[in-house]
Formats: C-alpha cells, sequence, structure tokens
C-alpha cells in the first residue's frame, strides 16, 4: 500500500528522496470542486486570444484540448494555489525555497492520446533540478490513462531516442508503477523519475494540472522558459505528433 502523505510532513521528503515520487493531499473535496470550475475557465480562453498557451490533438473524436499552458499570470486563483501554497510543498521536496518554473494543465479528455516514456529534465532547459507534480483533477486510473513511474530511478539522465524520450531497449527492462489517484491528490515526482501514460480510454476526462519548480537559488526561469519554448516551436519542422513540450513525448496526433 502507498502512503498518501500531509504536504507539510518532512516524512515526505525523505520518501521523495528514496524514492524519486511521493503521494501527498493537498486538496479538500470543496477545493476540488473549485478547481475543476478554474480548470474549465481556463479551457474556455480563446484559442488566439491572450499570450497563454493552448495546444490540439487530433482524436477519432475531431480535435480536442490537449494541453493548456502559461495560465498563472491571468488566473488569480490558480496564481495563488500554484506560485503560493504548492510552492511549499516543492520547497518542501527540494530542501530549499522552490519557485515556479512552469505550469500545465493536461487535459486527456475521452480517447485523448498518452505519453512515451520519458525524463523530464532533457524538456527543462536553463537548471538541472526540477520537482513537478500531477495534481489529479479528475480521478486518474489505468482506463484512463494514469501516470506510470519507475521507482527509484532519478539519479541519472538516461539515453535517449531521436524524440527524446527513453530508449526503447531500456524501457523494456524497467518496471512500471501505475499511480491511479482520486481527485485532489498529488503525485510529485522528480525531473529525472521515468514516467509515462496510456490513452484515455474512458468516456471521461481525465484532467490534471502540472506545476513545476526549481529552487528558487537557482533563478526565477519561468519567463526564459516560455521565451525559449515559444522559439523553438516557432522553429521547428513538420513532425507526425502533436507538438505540446521541448520533447516529442505526447503520442497525441497533430491538428492539421
Ligand atoms: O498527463 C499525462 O498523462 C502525462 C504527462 C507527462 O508525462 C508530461 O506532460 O510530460
Amino acid at each position: 500500500m502507498t502512503r498518501t502523505f500531509d504536504p507539510r510532513d518532512p516524512a515526505a521528503a525523505d520518501h521523495f528522496d528514496d524514492h524519486g515520487w511521493v503521494l501527498t493531499r493537498d486538496l479538500t473535496d470543496d477545493e476540488v470542486a473549485t478547481v475543476r470550475d478554474w480548470v474549465d475557465e481556463v479551457a474556455g480562453w480563446p484559442i488566439d486570444g491572450g499570450d497563454w498557451l493552448h495546444h490540439q490533438e487530433l482524436t477519432d473524436h475531431g480535435p480536442q484540448l490537449c494541453r493548456s499552458e502559461n495560465f498563472v499570470p491571468f488566473h488569480a486563483g490558480l496564481r495563488a494555489l500554484l506560485v503560493e501554497r504548492m510552492a511549499a510543498t516543492a520547497s518542501l521536496l527540494l530542501r530549499e525555497p522552490a519557485v515556479l518554473y512552469k505550469e500545465k494543465i493536461n487535459y486527456k479528455l475521452a480517447g485523448g492520446a498518452g505519453y512515451s516514456p520519458h525524463q523530464d529534465a532533457p524538456a527543462y532547459p536553463f537548471v538541472e533540478r526540477h520537482v513537478s507534480c500531477m495534481v489529479a483533477v479528475d480521478p486518474a486510473s489505468v482506463d484512463n490513462g494514469c501516470l506510470e513511474v519507475v521507482d527509484r530511478m532519478h539519479s541519472e539522465l538516461l539515453p535517449t531516442d531521436d524524440r527524446g524520450c527513453i530508449r526503447g531497449d531500456l524501457v523494456a527492462g524497467f518496471t512500471w508503477l501505475p499511480v491511479p489517484l482520486e481527485a485532489g491528490r498529488t503525485l510529485w515526482f522528480h525531473s529525472l523519475t521515468p514516467h509515462r501514460s496510456g490513452p484515455n480510454r474512458s468516456d471521461r476526462p481525465r484532467r490534471a494540472m502540472y506545476p513545476t519548480y526549481n529552487a528558487a537559488s537557482q533563478g526565477d526561469l519561468r519567463d526564459a522558459y516560455y521565451r525559449e519554448k515559444l522559439h523553438r516551436f516557432r522553429t521547428a519542422g513538420p513532425s507526425d505528433r502533436a507538438r505540446v513540450s521541448l520533447i516529442g513525448d505526447f503520442e497525441g496526433r497533430p491538428v492539421v
């Protein structure tokens, strides 16, 4: 049985150091309902209406929203949650004050695609150590594409394929641990922890929020990250996968 920690419990940091991931309970049921409304608000923002980023994938049901990012400047509630409250847990895990590096919502609506096995580190320039989390906005299960992680595998950068994902021969040798989550629970993971997820085979959304933090001592890099991302997206060639990241981990089809 996997233990879920209080987000202020220092023992959570020991589990994180040992395993490369840890579970916390961050949101009450009432807060989950509020966050779900906030996520609906963000999803409703126009595609080209501001500096936030929306990404779409092509599914068997047609084009669907698969990710939004760079939304905290435009939403006070999510800003308070991610920049202040959740940053406190990130600080506990990093064992020094943390600052938000980037944030995204992965919608994984019914029929939405999964993510190939990868480490986040190659997709996160300017600093080597990050901690991210998946805040379950809807319950996440094997059926709807919860995250799977490799335990105690967060000390080295692994060889990658030409998409920037973990090389197939290594993936086959790993033991993958599915991490189902009730809504409001959080899975924290190190940027070297290998992870992947399947598609959403259910008929309901599997929405999750993913803030990423770095040690404040290494600088506030959020603006630099989004500038770099936009630059690399503008200069990238065509791809057979919908582009949502600086690596090709997302398995969704592009909307052409
Ligand atoms: O949301 C998921 O299913 C996986 C997310 C992930 O691994 C990523 O966005 O890098």
